[in-house]
């Protein structure tokens, strides 16, 4: 085989539950090369296991194997690379985590689990990879530093189902599950990027109304948008129902805008109609002008990052929101019959038990609207994640204790910085508390998790 591109299963059981949801970025990739005239096939661990990958690359000897790696595959991903190495291929990192810390990671790996670190956008530098070309955001070690490259290649999706459909054979699937609770739902991503991170000049870009620009603190997608063709969208969804039988659309981008909606409803083919939309929107973007066209759209279900029931702790996190916001979009999309799933971070830079009590109350306040539990509700700990702006901050306080910057390669750090956090930006609080809250908070979910029995 000439290029095997993997998705390792994450170690531990701290990552939430959800229906298989194909890893995209890999999938975008093979299909690239595919359409360049190279052989590439994708394996996920998550469905298939991280032994199995390692039984394929021991029986196929790729030439080329390709790691996915985000904050909390990567330990995996060096074990599949270590192996690979050993067995001869040429291996690269990409990814989230692969963009964020390529130089320390290629630093510890280089010549034990890698030979090159890609960071953003892979299709072309992949490609540089397999032909033993230089790339601008191709970390070899041979230069100092490596760009972000934000280019996504213009591609027809259409061909790009080749490897879906392979992807589905290699793991045995025939038809996409249904999970017990909703549709049968394709995954997408249509909009990569968040405007907020974009800055002033972007269309989309709303101001704060409280005057700070940037993005969420703890948020670490980037600034790029890459916004793909709607009508490219549709066609995509068209083939995915005729060949996987899907009858809705989870969309995985985290800012769906009304512009790009509005352009997605207006290019709908007539045979589509009664595809159903899961998405997710910021509360400040769910206005009484909008739900008619989430609506139009057949949107049944949003993801909203609530974040905290503190008006202190939302400026903290730089969101553009405030409680009464969350509170108006919550009426506005459950009087529309739209179920809402609630997300909230915990312990930001001076939480207290006093703000956590604060959340659990807005939690508890949004689920008695209409005397219902919401369909999901759930509060996370703020981690800080590579890329984020309170990564930086967290950064210069383990520099000063323990941790230099350069050592940071290993997410099995992420516990230690956590608590380096807590200690530091939160005196307030501390794990306990979390726990308390996360607790109550999923008393209010009908689910036991997103796609799981409910409770
Ligand atoms: C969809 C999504 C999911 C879905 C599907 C995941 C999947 N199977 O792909 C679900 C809900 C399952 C999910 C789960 C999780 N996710 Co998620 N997810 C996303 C999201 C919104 C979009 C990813 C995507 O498909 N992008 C579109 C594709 C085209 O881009 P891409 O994947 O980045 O791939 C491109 C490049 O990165 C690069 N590339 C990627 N891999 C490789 C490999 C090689 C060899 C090369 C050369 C290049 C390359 O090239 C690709 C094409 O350009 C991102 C946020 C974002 N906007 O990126 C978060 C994100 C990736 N998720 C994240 C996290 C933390 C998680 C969870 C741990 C959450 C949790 N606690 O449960 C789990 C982990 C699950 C797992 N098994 O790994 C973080 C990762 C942070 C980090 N620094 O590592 C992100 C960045 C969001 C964030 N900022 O918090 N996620
Ligand atoms: S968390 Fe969402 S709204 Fe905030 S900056 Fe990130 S993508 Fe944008």
């Amino acid at each position: 085989m000439e290029v095997l591109l993997i998705a390792p299963e994450p170690g531990g059981t701290s990552i939430q539950a959800r229906p298989p949801s194909p890893p995209r970025g890999l999938l975008e990739l093979a299909s690239w090369l595919i359409q360049n005239g190279q052989e590439a096939a994708v394996l996920d661990g998550n469905l298939c296991g991280n032994d199995h990958i390692l039984k394929v690359i021991q029986s196929t000897s790729p030439r080329i194997v390709g790691i996915s790696a985000n904050a909390f595959t990567y330990p995996e991903g060096v074990r599949i690379g270590k192996e690979a190495k050993r067995m001869g291929s040429r291996v690269v990192f990409g990814g989230p985590w692969a963009t964020c810390r390529y130089r320390e990671i290629y630093t510890r790996q280089a010549g034990v689990a890698c030979d090159a670190v890609v960071r953003g956008t892979g299709h072309l530098a992949l490609q540089s990879f397999i032909i033993g070309k230089k790339a601008p955001n191709l970390y070899d070690g041979s230069s100092k530093r490596s760009s972000r490259e934000s280019l996504r290649p213009e591609f027809s999706i259409i061909f790009g189902i080749l490897p879906w459909e392979e992807y589905f054979k290699a793991h045995q699937i025939s038809k996409l599950p249904r999970p017990p609770y909703g549709h049968r739902p394709w995954s997408t991503v249509a909009y990569i990027g968040c405007p907020w991170w974009a800055g002033r000049k972007h269309p989309d870009y709303k101001p704060n109304p409280g005057g700070r620009h940037g993005p969420c603190v703890f948020c670490s997608i980037g600034g790029t948008i890459s916004q793909t063709n709607p009508s490219d969208l549709w066609d995509e969804i068209m083939v995915a129902r005729d060949s996987l039988d899907i009858d809705s659309v989870i969309d995985w981008s985290d800012s769906l805008t009304p512009r790009y909606l509005t352009e997605i409803l207006s290019n709908r083919p007539k045979s589509c109609d009664d595809i159903t939309w899961q998405i997710y929107l910021n509360a400040g973007t769910v206005t009484e002008e909008l739900i008619p066209l989430l609506r139009s759209l057949r949107v049944t279900r949003v993801f909203c990052g609530f974040e905290s029931g503190s008006d202190a702790m939302l400026r903290t996190l730089n969101k553009r929101e405030n409680v009464a916001d969350n509170w108006r979009a919550f009426k506005l999309l459950t009087d529309a019959h739209i179920e809402i799933e609630a997300n909230f971070v915990l312990g930001a830079p001076g939480e207290t038990r006093t703000t956590l009590e604060e959340t659990v109350r807005a939690a508890k306040q949004l689920a008695d609207y209409k005397g219902e539990r919401l369909v999901w509700c759930s509060g996370s700990p703020l981690q800080a994640l590579p890329g984020a702006p309170i990564f930086a901050k967290v950064m210069r306080l383990a520099g000063a204790t323990r941790l230099r910057q350069s050592d940071f390669a290993n997410p099995g750090d992420l516990p230690y910085l956590r608590e380096v956090y807590l200690r530091h930006f939160c005196p307030g609080t501390g794990p306990d508390d979390l726990r308390w809250a996360m607790t109550e908070l999923e008393k209010h979910s009908v689910l036991s998790n997103v796609f799981g029995k409910p409770l």
